[in-house]
């Protein structure tokens, strides 16, 4: 194997295939676009529009000084940028086209669908619209949704996204793959959702939670018993978090992919150090992962950046870093022939580059 070190390791994540799993699309807005989004809503003589501009420049500048609760705030004060149909398609295709650029090959973006004049289905169908239109113009990407349920927004939106879900799921299956359980962990209770989550695993569809970003440990292993086919964060699984051994063992026995997004977690303080981050307790238990990036945008990230800074934290070899890429592939929610394709580019990349 050529020696790592002849590489600028930077340039090298960038180049590598990468498959992002678990992206808001919200929070994942480059300045360019919400600077993009602050211009559309000027041409509509929106008064209050460069309050909201200083706002958002200084809150998604600040990376290290957020704690989670002001990333919510963060994202309400984005939403309203996103409001309105047009908005919504060109902050997905941007956000597409960010992530094709620096060698994301499979994007599982996510979105908590919200009323646009009334209907959810207006939202949905500019995100799904803006997914077809990159396919049309061959942006070298496959993009697959999850619509998420936002825990702090109560159970009665929460069903009509997952029906929502459910109709898409067969209707446009070939995009909308299943469901997100997100929001703010610390101001609902997950079971109250468990009915609704239930219905969607019933409907053949795909489920992942937000699990664990939080300490709750009962919380935790209701989720874990839910046995959904991946989890977001699992950070106080983690027994060096004081999680509890009975709970890494719960996830270890489900085999239960967990999504790892370790700038987010470093810069809402929910993990001290990047050396401290359960990335490398979970490979030293072989649970499965993928590394992402959350929130691109609120916090000033890239996925290339997060698998460098795993490469550079832990000393992998670039021969590892291409097999975490590698792996998330099977932990994905494309179809096995989908799979197939994709796993054809990333032989290629190794046989140039490994
Ligand atoms: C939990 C998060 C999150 O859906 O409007 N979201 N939920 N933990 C996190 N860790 C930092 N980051 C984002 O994107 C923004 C929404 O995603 C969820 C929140 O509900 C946030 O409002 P969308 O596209």
């Amino acid at each position: 194997m050529p020696d790592t070190k002849m590489y600028d390791s930077s340039q090298i994540m960038n180049s590598m295939p990468k498959a992002e799993l678990h992206a808001h699309l919200n929070g994942s807005l480059s300045l360019l676009t919400i600077r993009k989004l602050i211009d559309l809503k000027s041409s509509h003589n929106c008064e209050d529009v460069h309050n909201l501009e200083s706002i958002i420049t200084k809150l998604c500048d600040e990376k290290h000084n957020k704690t989670l609760d002001e990333c919510f705030e963060v994202f309400k004060i984005i939403h309203q940028l996103t409001d309105s149909e047009k908005s919504i398609y060109i902050a997905t295709v941007d956000v597409i086209k960010e992530f094709a650029e620096e060698n994301v090959r499979y994007l599982e973006l996510r979105t908590t669908p919200r009323a646009i004049d009334g209907s959810l289905d207006t939202y949905v169908d500019a995100v799904i619209r803006a997914i077809d239109d990159c396919r049309k113009e061959k942006v070298p990407i496959l993009v697959k949704l999850l619509l998420s349920i936002d825990r702090s927004r109560g159970v009665e939106i929460a069903k009509k996204i997952v029906d929502l879900t459910i109709s898409l799921g067969h209707a446009r299956k070939d995009v909308v793959i299943g469901l997100d359980v997100s929001g703010n962990m610390a101001q609902s209770n997950v079971t109250d959702y468990f009915p609704l989550l239930h219905k969607i695993k019933e409907a053949g569809l795909k489920l992942t939670v937000h699990t664990a970003e939080i300490r709750n440990d009962a919380e935790t292993e209701a989720i874990l018993r839910l046995k959904p086919d991946r989890i977001g964060h699992g950070t106080f699984i983690s027994p060096s978090l004081i999680g509890s051994p009975h709970l890494l063992g719960l996830l270890k026995e489900n085999n239960i992919p967990v999504e790892l997004c370790l700038t987010s977690n470093i810069v809402c303080k929910t993990v001290p150090r990047y050396q401290d981050h359960h990335l490398k307790i979970f490979l030293d238990h072989g649970i499965p992962f993928s590394i992402c990036t959350d929130d691109k945008g609120v916090f000033s990230t890239s996925l290339s950046q997060e698998y460098l800074i795993a490469f550079r934290t832990f000393n992998f070899t670039l021969s590892s870093m291409w097999s975490f890429s590698r792996k998330s592939l099977d932990y994905t929610f494309a179809t096995e022939n989908e799979k197939e394709q994709l796993k054809k580019i990333w032989k290629e990349w190794e046989h140039e580059n490994v």
